[in-house]
């Protein structure tokens, strides 16, 4: 094997964001980006000993440039000396997926290539991040290094050989290194296997339950035919759109109720099925809607965590929860009466990671759409399905009625967010600075009747290794328990990406079916006058709501 060391400069901007390194396509496609972020993660990544006999975890969400970018990063595994690549067949794992294959396989890590929600196609994102042996994006010390890596780099190491089939199961080699094309859904279903009654699962859909699952052209296509289809016998057309295709079929792969509009409209209409749901790109997002009702992912997060014991994996009960400090706090009042802990972190899966890998908790979740348990380290968006599906099955009743009950139990925490979508980057970050240098004077005041009692910057102090993370996003909390976050986005492409969170909380039962537009109006403008939306970014009004 001849290892070509090929010189190289460092290009600016490769700097992690909220999920790996997110691009345009046109930016990846350059000459030497993919070749210098990657040789960038094995140089801050490498243990003292090399590679020698480890194993490296490939695969991406088929997005457009997947195939070309992973012929590189195997080329490269090859030259920097791993023993073995896993790759999932036709270059395909979902972001789940690829956390179970590193884990099953005692790996020492993943490169996933996606760039998740965000559309893909020639003139769409791509993306690579690089998850450690516990299955989990790296955290925040690792892609700081992998980062500083970038702005030193002067060369990588790579072969001068023939694009590899990686379409059919198999081990082939290069050079030293063997290559184990592997079907992407084999370890993950056994997964699942593991923690759900499958038999309940096929009773259920035996009698006559309807499943909707819109797989957006993304990767999680061949997980639902597989798992809802083949093994728990829905029929077939329940899974729709399940082919990935490199540009999602022209569609925007994040299931929300703007991208998600079909299945919302079916899920409204007359004879709509009895769960509908939806996943992003890379497979780890998911979507819920019941016959006549949207879950916000807020409030599923809370329902899953008080239904749990409906699947054999969370019979035993919860070891605690977690929540990133944007999703509503309905998870919490769920912890409080089951006595458990409930931790509140920042956004984004990696901060999951330690409290998970300490079983301080069972399961957590996002307002993103993420929902997750300690079964890998990533969000998981069919498996959040199953989870739903296993409650549906025990209890017997519809999701509304589960709705309908759960926020009589612990009341309903009314929640929206708001995006503001490539609005001028400057723009943004004036309205940032400008509202975190008002923050110390907000507590005690008073807006449009109500009084503050918190404004700050959240920052995070990791329970397990004492790390810190700052600036994590603006949050005001008034007395009545209302509250209005804003954060700036960390993986979008284009300008940037203002994202307004909206809470309140409603404990009469009588209040509990209004929409959470009309509920939160008040809130709503409050958010947009504290800020001074219009006046920065010149919009009148969000792109997406959810
Ligand atoms: C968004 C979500 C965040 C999620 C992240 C990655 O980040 O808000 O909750 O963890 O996407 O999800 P941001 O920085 O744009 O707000 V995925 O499915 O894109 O990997
Ligand atoms: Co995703």
């Amino acid at each position: 094997m001849i290892v070509t060391r090929v010189p190289t400069t460092p290009i600016a901007g490769m700097k992690p964001g909220t999920s790996g390194l997110r691009k345009k396509v046109a930016e990846f496609a350059r000459p030497h980006y993919v070749e210098n972020f990657v040789q960038s993660v094995f140089d801050a990544v490498r243990p003292p000993a090399g590679f020698a006999g480890l194993a490296l975890v490939v695969g991406g969400d088929g997005r457009f440039h997947n195939r070309e970018a992973i012929q590189t990063v195997i080329r490269m595994a090859a030259a920097n000396g791993f023993a073995r690549v896993i790759v999932g067949a036709g270059g395909i794992l979902s972001t789940p997926a690829a956390s179970c294959v590193i884990r099953a396989h005692q790996a020492f890590g993943g490169l996933i290539l996606s760039a998740s929600h965000n559309p893909g196609g020639p003139d769409g994102d791509f993306g690579i991040k690089f998850n450690a042996a516990n299955g989990g994006p790296a955290p925040e010390r690792i892609t700081d290094a992998i980062y500083a890596r970038t702005l030193a780099i002067t060369e990588y190491l790579t072969l001068d050989t023939p694009d590899l089939d990686l379409d059919t199961p198999g081990t082939r080699s290069l050079g030293t290194l063997a290559v184990e094309v592997v079907d992407p859904v084999a370890d993950y279903l056994a997964l699942m296997q593991r923690l759900f009654d499958f038999d309940a699962l096929r009773a259920l859909f035996a009698s006559g339950f309807r499943l909707r699952f819109d797989a957006m052209h993304a990767v999680t296509g061949p997980y639902a035919h597989a798992i809802f289809e083949r093994e728990l016998g829905a029929p077939a057309g329940t899974v729709i759109s399940g082919t990935p295709l490199p540009d999602f079929g022209g569609h925007h792969p994040d299931p929300n109720l703007v991208h998600a509009k079909a299945l919302y409209d079916e899920m409204m209409g007359a004879d709509a099925p009895d769960l509908g749901a939806a996943s992003d790109g890379d497979g780890d997002r998911n979507l819920i809607i019941g016959r006549g009702i949207f879950v916000s992912p807020s409030d599923s997060l809370a329902m899953l965590a008080a239904n749990a014991r409906c699947a054999p994996a969370y019979a035993q009960g919860l070891a605690g929860v977690a929540r990133s400090m944007p999703t509503s706090a309905a998870v919490d009042r769920v912890a409080q009466t089951l006595g458990i802990p409930c931790y509140e972190t920042p956004t984004g899966w990696k901060f999951f990671g330690n409290l998970l890998d300490a079983g301080r908790i069972t399961l957590c979740g996002e307002e993103s759409a993420g929902t997750g348990s300690d079964h890998v380290r990533e969000k998981d968006g069919v498996w959040a399905v199953l989870l739903w599906l296993s409650i549906l099955a025990a209890r017997r009743q519809s999701v509304r009625e589960i709705a309908a009950e759960h926020w009589a139990t612990y009341g309903r925490h009314y929640y929206t967010r708001h995006d503001y979508e490539a609005v001028e980057t400057e723009a943004a970050q004036g309205l940032m600075e400008h509202l975190l240098e008002r923050l110390p004077r907000m507590p005690g005041e008073s807006i449009a009747g109500r009084r503050i009692v918190l404004a700050d910057d959240f920052e995070y102090s990791d329970p397990v290794d004492a790390s810190v993370s700052r600036h994590q996003g603006l949050r005001i909390g008034f007395a009545d328990g209302s509250r209005i976050v804003y954060r700036l986005s960390g993986t979008g492409t284009s300008g940037a990406t203002l994202r307004v969170y909206i809470e309140q909380f409603e404990p009469d039962p009588a209040r509990h079916g209004l929409d959470p537009q009309a509920a939160l109006a008040p809130l709503i403008t409050l958010a947009r006058d504290i800020a001074g939306i219009p006046a920065w970014t010149g919009r009148e009004a969000p792109d997406v709501i959810t």
